[in-house]
């Protein structure tokens, strides 16, 4: 920039006094300060951009080792705050903004960090020094969360440190006061913008639209095959009610990653170690000898609100996980399983869930696909009965044969109970609450699960009346969701409509209303619909 080539003494803003004629004097700072907010946000573009292309340089050139997210500092500033989040502070961003969570988590970091850059212009303009540490205690925080991502190199940490050193200079040169009367040049304005799309830019595609880490088992595994519907009769086919199986491009999702990691299958392997006789390695390679079972099995997440949809049936490919514990021989004593995936993520699984003989599965593909990234790609844990927060880690590297008076997964010590067994649960998909429907007959209609143990009988009730069994669909394993009907002689009026279910071994589930915090919510499903 060859305005900026003068004497370094030449600048005015390097003295502390305020320089003659300009519109604040002692104490007034802050209103010239507000134009001078630019020179902070082209110091901060300019930097970010270089550590964020930096960091996917590194990343595309398999040099980075933080695999989730990738030596970048916003993405691991992202991760850290998600870490470090106290517990009510998250649960009000998930029952605030549900599973758009990250995407607001993001725009917080990014306007706070656009604040700060700001502030940082301000001062630079009087006080380049106290605005230097500034922006280097920016960077200090910026290469904490980098170092501190699982996997990281302390390499991974160079991208970081050449883009605030290139912002501290940015800031420190300024702009000639001449360009300040009225705010920022075209620019000081076009720089920002270009910085700010580079690094959106940078950001979103490592973050989102790269998807093809699945390409790599397109030959070892059935793809192409049309989603599987499951088995004769499990489908009660009322229009509106969910599918039996959920098509893989409508499952929930939940992770606390900001962006899914992305793993290799060939480089990928499973440690099994701990209170163990022997230590095993499984590769990539080794995994697909061995004989794999197609299961279905419903997934649900400890967070779901009654009547909620974070809960889906899938068919999963996969090695049973008894036959590698078996492997390993667990030692006497050990009574938990904690699996670790490749973003530091962690579940502790009660042993016996592990190996007394159902279908926990190391799962490499769901619905006949491989996994999607987003659902755990390579390798995922899947074990019937457990709330995922405690047994379906995605992305698993690592099991640690242990105890629950050792060791403690992710969610316990953020105020979620250690054991999660599936509590029993019914929901009535159609007519949705709200719904006008037309007086005669109307088919009620929704699923009901308690994975692993099954469901036995569901039951509808109209407004304060009695009871009345509602038709089961088929039921090919106790370990998915079951479907049901109600034929309901809907007469005009409001009516309430409350599910309950029964599982397998007779229990019904508890109308005691209770929320998903800390093992499962509780109370019956209702809805209010309109009989015209
Ligand atoms: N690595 C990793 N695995 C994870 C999680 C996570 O945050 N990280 N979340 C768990 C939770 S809370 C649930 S409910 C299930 C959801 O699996 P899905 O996203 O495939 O539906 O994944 C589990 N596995
Ligand atoms: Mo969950």
């Amino acid at each position: 920039m060859s305005e900026h080539s003068g004497a370094p003494a030449a600048r005015p803003w390097d003295a502390d006094d305020t320089p003659a004629g300009e519109p604040f004097g002692p104490g007034g700072w802050a209103v010239g300060s507000v134009s001078y907010a630019v020179d902070g946000l082209v110091a901060g573009a300019v930097g970010l951009f270089v550590a964020e292309a930096g960091a996917a340089l590194g990343s595309a050139l398999g040099l980075i080792g933080a695999v989730a997210t990738g030596g970048s500092p916003l993405l691991s500033v992202g991760a850290a705050v998600v870490d470090l989040s106290p517990k009510p502070l998250k649960d009000w961003a998930v029952a605030t903004f549900g599973t758009g969570d990250k995407a607001v988590l993001v725009s917080v970091v990014a306007i706070v960090v656009t604040l700060v850059l700001a502030l940082l212009g301000g001062l630079a303009r009087r006080r380049p020094t106290p605005a230097t540490v500034g922006m280097l205690a920016l960077g200090v925080v910026a290469s904490a969360a980098v170092l501190t991502r699982p996997g990281a190199l302390l390499s991974d940490v160079l991208p970081t440190c050449a883009g605030i050193g290139l912002a501290v200079v940015v800031l420190r040169r300024g702009t000639p006061a001449t360009d300040r009367v009225g705010g920022p040049t075209r620019r000081e304005a076009l720089v920002v913008a270009a910085g700010a799309a580079g690094v959106g830019l940078v950001t979103g595609l490592r973050g989102g639209a790269i998807g093809g880490a699945t390409q790599d088992t397109a030959t070892a595994l059935p793809t192409g095959a049309p989603p599987p519907v499951g088995p004769q009769g499990a489908q009660a086919g009322i229009p509106g009610s969910s599918p039996w199986v959920v098509p893989n491009g409508d499952f929930y999702r939940i992770d606390t990653a900001l962006v899914p990691p992305r793993l290799a299958s060939a480089g990928w392997s499973l440690r099994v170690w701990g209170e163990v006789e022997r230590e095993v390695v499984l590769t990539w390679e080794q995994l697909l000898t061995k004989p794999m079972v197609d299961r279905y099995v419903t997934l649900c997440c400890v967070s779901n609100e009654v009547g909620g949809d974070l809960v889906g049936n899938a068919l999963w490919t996969g090695w049973p996980v008894r036959e590698l514990l078996a492997r390993a021989g667990p030692r006497a004593g050990a009574d938990m399983v904690l699996s670790r995936s490749a973003d530091g993520w962690t579940a502790g699984t009660p042993l016996p869930a592990l190996t007394d003989g159902r279908d926990a599965l190391l799962a490499v593909a769901m619905n006949g696909e491989p996994l999607p990234r987003e659902h755990g790609f390579p390798v995922r844990l899947v074990v019937p009965g457990l709330y995922g927060y405690v047994s379906a880690t995605k992305w698993v590297t690592e099991l640690k044969v242990t105890r629950f008076a050792v060791d403690i997964g992710y969610w316990t010590p953020r105020g979620w109970s250690a054991l999660g067994p599936v509590k029993t649960a019914a929901r009535i998909d159609v007519p949705r609450s709200g719904a006008r429907v037309t007086a005669g007959r109307v088919a009620v209609a929704g699923v009901a699960w308690a994975m692993h143990r099954g469901i036995q009988a569901v039951q509808v009730r109209v407004d304060d009346g009695p009871w009345a069994d509602a038709r089961l669909a088929a039921e090919p394993t106790v370990d998915a969701w079951r479907q049901w009907v109600y034929e309901w002689d809907a007469t005009a009026g409001s009516h309430t409509l409350t599910v309950r279910a029964r599982d397998g071994q007779g229990q019904w589930q508890t109308a005691d209303v209770r929320p998903p915090d800390p093992d499962g919510a509780t109370g019956l499903h209702t809805v209010t619909v309109t009989v015209g």
